[in-house]
């Protein structure tokens, strides 16, 4: 099957997963297409079955914003054309579904018939997709898909709930490469031991609003003064500058490294022994579950879809949003028994093990060829 994938191409969790889905997928034997305004960060190869077709966006000084689903919408048609593309699959609603319908109608007009697969990330629903000004276009875009689907139950909900509905939605969680963590943990053992008895907490996100970084900061405050720990934030965000004057502020810097981003989070993830998520909203939390697939036991939020991967009690704990006192005794109950630890660590990779690529890819596929039929 020949396929573009649209996606934002940053270190958010949509663009990762639709990536990671794309190359899994010409693996398979399909022809992936991606199209974005940048080559998808965890894109590093292209070869005969993956291809990478950029978004340019000519700006002009009438322009106060380019219009960039025009030029999304352009380079659909013009893709699928001169590829023979058989299935477009749009990842994060906002605007890639509405131009991705734009593209259909357009090539319709030129009687090629083109389905839309649309999948839904979070915030493109519960943050962004329903305020006012976009609320209706997100409403016509995802009934206008020919299949919808959400990353978690939860986030189904909540697109049942906050939008007018028509269609069906399937949910397919998303996915790690177990495989690629097995051997990132055989390597990390290889490496020279670490014979510090520090044990490591680890953060990853966008640093934005949503993510409570200020929890993620007092959670480890709290723990540092029980355990000898050290923390670990990895990404970029607008957050970011706040966190590091607030690590300052509480006079605990010198425990608190800032990596910024990085392509290879199992690299980090393998020496880490807890994994900090207290979001406000989380539509699933893919960093939690690449948290898990690497070992790692999970304190977070019980927010949309988190309690679909962290099992309370049993591969980390969840509290309420904001509930940083319970977060912080719960971090120190895992932490504080190097056998207690151990058996977190092990529940956790084994409930990651459920979301393995090899599991879920094939899920997309299905739902490609169903889509397929339904154009017949
Ligand atoms: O978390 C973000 O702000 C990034 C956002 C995105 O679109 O990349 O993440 C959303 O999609 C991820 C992949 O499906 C999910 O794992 C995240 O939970 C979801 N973020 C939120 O719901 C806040």
């Amino acid at each position: 099957m020949k396929i573009a994938i649209v996606c934002y191409p940053t270190f958010g969790g949509s663009g990762v997963l639709a990536t990671e889905l794309g190359i899994s997928l010409s693996k398979h034997g399909h022809e992936v297409h991606f199209i974005a305004y940048e080559k998808p960060v965890r894109l590093n190869k292209l070869n005969d079955g993956l291809f990478f077709h950029q978004v340019q966006v000519p700006n002009y000084p009438l322009f106060n914003f380019a219009p960039y689903e025009l030029a999304l919408s352009t380079k659909l048609v013009e893709v699928v054309k001169t590829n023979s593309i058989d299935l477009m699959h749009v990842h994060y609603a906002i605007p890639h579904a509405y131009a991705a319908y734009m593209a259909k109608k357009m090539l319709k007009d030129q009687s090629i018939n083109v389905p839309i697969v649309t999948t839904l990330h979070g915030t493109d629903i519960t943050l962004v997709g329903n305020h006012p000004s976009y609320k209706t276009a997100v409403t016509f875009s995802i009934n206008k898909s020919d299949l919808v689907t959400c990353v978690s139950k939860s986030l189904r909900d909540d697109t049942l709930d906050q939008f007018e509905i028509t269609k069906n939605i399937h949910v397919i969680p998303n996915f790690i490469d177990i495989n690629k963590y097995n051997i990132q943990q055989a390597a990390c053992l290889e490496e020279i031991p670490n014979i510090s008895d520090q044990l490591t907490i680890t953060h990853i996100s966008n640093f934005r609003p949503v993510k409570n970084i200020k929890h993620v900061i007092n959670i480890f405050n709290k723990v540092q003064k029980e355990i000898n720990s050290k923390l670990i934030m990895i990404g970029e965000g607008p957050d970011k500058e706040m966190a590091e004057q607030f690590c300052v502020d509480l006079g605990i810097s010198e425990k608190v490294e800032f990596l910024g981003n990085t392509n290879q989070v199992e690299k980090k993830l393998c020496h880490s022994d807890l994994f900090l998520l207290p979001s406000r909203t989380e539509s699933f939390g893919l960093a939690a579950l690449e948290a898990m697939a690497s070992k790692v036991p999970v304190i977070s939020s019980n927010a949309g879809g988190l309690s679909e991967i962290n099992i309370h009690g049993e591969t980390g704990y969840l509290t309420n949003v904001d509930d940083i006192e319970s977060m912080s005794n719960y971090a120190i109950s895992i932490l504080k028994d190097p056998k207690i630890l151990e058996e977190f660590k092990l529940r956790a990779f084994k409930k990651a093990e459920s979301f393995d690529i090899n599991r879920i890819v094939p899920l997309y596929e299905e739902l490609y060829f169903k889509a397929l039929e339904g154009f017949k």
